[in-house]
């Protein structure tokens, strides 16, 4: 039976993340997980905060709070966000963890050891009156191609150019706006990364099942050519450099974050006995990893990542496939964190239940394009699939035998014609259901869902229980039957994406949800629950949610 190693990108610690920080890495890698749990394998699903880099600093600095503190908090609430929208994490970790800085410091040693380390003297922005180097992006100046008064140091966003720091005129500090900036000399460690071109690009070439926009922006690194990258930051919050002369200095974040999905094995490994965390980072090729992210992070993982840990020469798990995904858009322009633009994920909880927002970012999940998240489509979406579909379906059947039966699964034979021919439209679209979840392919997937859950309606209108209880009632003890197991079925097909609804409908039937079993064959699944059992009505799962109460809500900045 195969493992499966599943990592979602770790959320930067600086504030709680938006929507689409949920739909483009930590959802679909949670539907995955569960999905492969369904179907009976072993899965380590990973994650964890990314704790380094100046943005964390700067927003410990912002909240007045030394960073340490600062990064224990913001884990704890983003852990908390996580564990009600139902993200089923094995382990949620934090890089800034003793596993992780550890295991960073091996690494590095390694890759040293094996010559694939390089001194190089840069100059960089200091600033005097911040006491502190400046990281590119926090030099701001006029752009020399263009002019724009308040150019990035890495970037102008006006011409779009990139620049270095030093061609700005009138330099001045992000952080404090100080013009004294100065630039001197520091010493820095670089990866050779270009030692590893031949060896990644045999590597990515023969990644076949990786998704085409994952491969473009791999072979587009690989094409323009590797340069070696600066592994080091002159910093204090991070993990220290353990190399003569780079006492004051720690990793560059980029460095140690993807380390940080081995370090959360390891941690998830101390947390019980019995667990081994070598099974599976060192797993042969019964683990398949998959990895879970953002078009703009599959460099680091498609090729620094990787490059690290060839160098490293320890026998550590690489990624089999990275699904990437692209961008959810707001209301036709982007997320944005710094500028408080979108719905924020804590924010989403106020507002509707998990499930609601898991359906619609799944079922709409920027896979081939980016996706734009309007108030209208989404509230459309959720009322037609949610309420008029699936929460129809479960409300009509179980208040059937409710009402019809007492309370108790009817006792209805096998069922006739009608009973075979939905059995067998089912088991084609369950196996089209699988291959979609095997292929990653999360819309289709949604689309299989609901149309499982269509198919459930339409048996019930067609077959009418409520006029047959008149004429032929135990023809209408065999549909009510029918309709409880299809609501069981309905409820096991829908619970990677809305599981909180499925448990409690899982619950309502008397069934376990300790194992949520994949439904293999129709035929026996419709018979699953035996006559006699006694089920219980759900409280309404998804009432119909208004678009103008939704967009008042939503309408406007996050509070600070
Ligand atoms: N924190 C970037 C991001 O959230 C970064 C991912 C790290 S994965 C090792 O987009
Ligand atoms: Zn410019």
């Amino acid at each position: 039976m195969t493992k499966f190693l599943i990592t979602s990108a770790l959320p930067y610690v600086n504030g709680v993340k938006h929507l689409g920080n949920l739909a483009g890495s930590l959802l679909p890698a949670d539907i995955h997980a569960r999905f492969r749990r369904q179907t009976g394998h072993d899965v380590l699903f990973l994650c964890g905060t990314d704790e380094h880099g100046t943005p964390a600093e700067l927003a410990a600095a912002a909240a007045s709070l030394p960073v340490a503190d600062y990064c224990a908090r913001q884990h704890m609430i983003q852990a908390e966000i996580y564990r009600r929208f139902g993200l089923s994490f094995d382990h949620f970790s934090r890089t800034s963890g003793a596993a992780n800085h550890r295991l960073t410091q091996e690494i590095f040693a390694r890759l040293d050891a094996a010559g694939y380390i390089e001194e190089r003297t840069l100059r960089q922005a200091y600033s005097p009156t911040d006491r502190r180097f400046l990281p590119d992006r926090y030099v701001i100046g006029t752009c020399p191609h263009c002019g724009h008064p308040a150019a990035r140091g890495d970037q102008c966003e006006s011409c779009t150019r990139l620049i270095d720091p030093h061609e700005l005129s009138e330099p001045r500090s992000a952080i404090s706006g100080a013009r004294d900036i100065e630039f001197r000399e520091t010493r820095h460690l670089f990866l050779k990364l270009a030692a590893f071109e031949g060896r990644l690009r045999c590597w990515i070439d023969a990644r076949h099942d990786w998704p085409p926009l994952v491969q473009s922006i791999a072979r587009k690194w690989l094409d323009e050519g590797l340069r070696d990258r600066c592994i080091t930051r002159d910093l204090t919050w991070g993990v220290p450099v353990p190399k003569t002369g780079f006492a004051d200095k720690v990793f560059y974040v980029w460095f140690d974050a993807p380390i940080g999905y081995i370090a959360a094995g390891v941690e998830w490994a101390e947390q019980a006995p019995g667990r081994d965390w070598r099974a599976w980072w060192q797993g042969g090729d019964e683990v398949r990893y998959l990895q879970f992210l953002a078009k703009d992070n599959v460099p680091f993982h498609a090729v620094s990542f990787p490059a690290t840990l060839l160098g490293s020469g320890l026998p550590l798990k690489r990624v089999d496939i990275i699904k990437g995904f692209n961008w959810l858009t707001f209301e036709g322009g982007k997320f944005s964190t710094s500028e408080g633009r979108g719905i924020f994920t804590d924010r989403a909880l106020e507002l509707l239940p998990a499930d609601t927002w898991r359906w619609w970012l799944a079922a709409n999940a920027p896979e081939g394009d980016d996706v734009d998240f309007t108030v209208e489509r989404f509230v459309d979406g959720i009322n037609k699939d949610l309420a008029d579909t699936f929460g129809n379906l479960v409300n009509r059947c179980l208040s059937f035998v409710a009402n019809r039966f007492d309370g108790k699964v009817p006792d209805g034979g096998a069922g006739g014609a009608s009973e075979r021919d939905l059995a067998a439209a089912l088991d084609r679209h369950l196996a089209h259901l699988r291959a979609h979840h095997e292929a990653l392919a999360f819309r289709k997937a949604a689309d299989e869902v609901r149309s499982i859950w269509k198919l459930a309606n339409a048996y019930l209108a067609h077959a009418a229980p409520w006029s047959a209880i008149k004429q032929d009632p135990p023809r209408a003890a065999a549909i009510a039957r029918t309709g409880i197991n299809l609501v069981r079925l309905a409820a096991l097909v829908g619970w990677p994406f809305i599981p909180f609804a499925a448990a409690e409908v899982l619950q309502c039937l008397g069934d376990g949800i300790d194992r949520v079993a994949w439904p293999d064959r129709a035929r026996e699944d419709l018979c699953a629950i035996p006559a006699g059992r006694p089920i219980k009505l759900p409280p309404p799962l998804f009432p119909k949610i208004s678009r103008e109460a939704l967009a008042a809500n939503v309408a406007g900045r996050r509070p600070a």
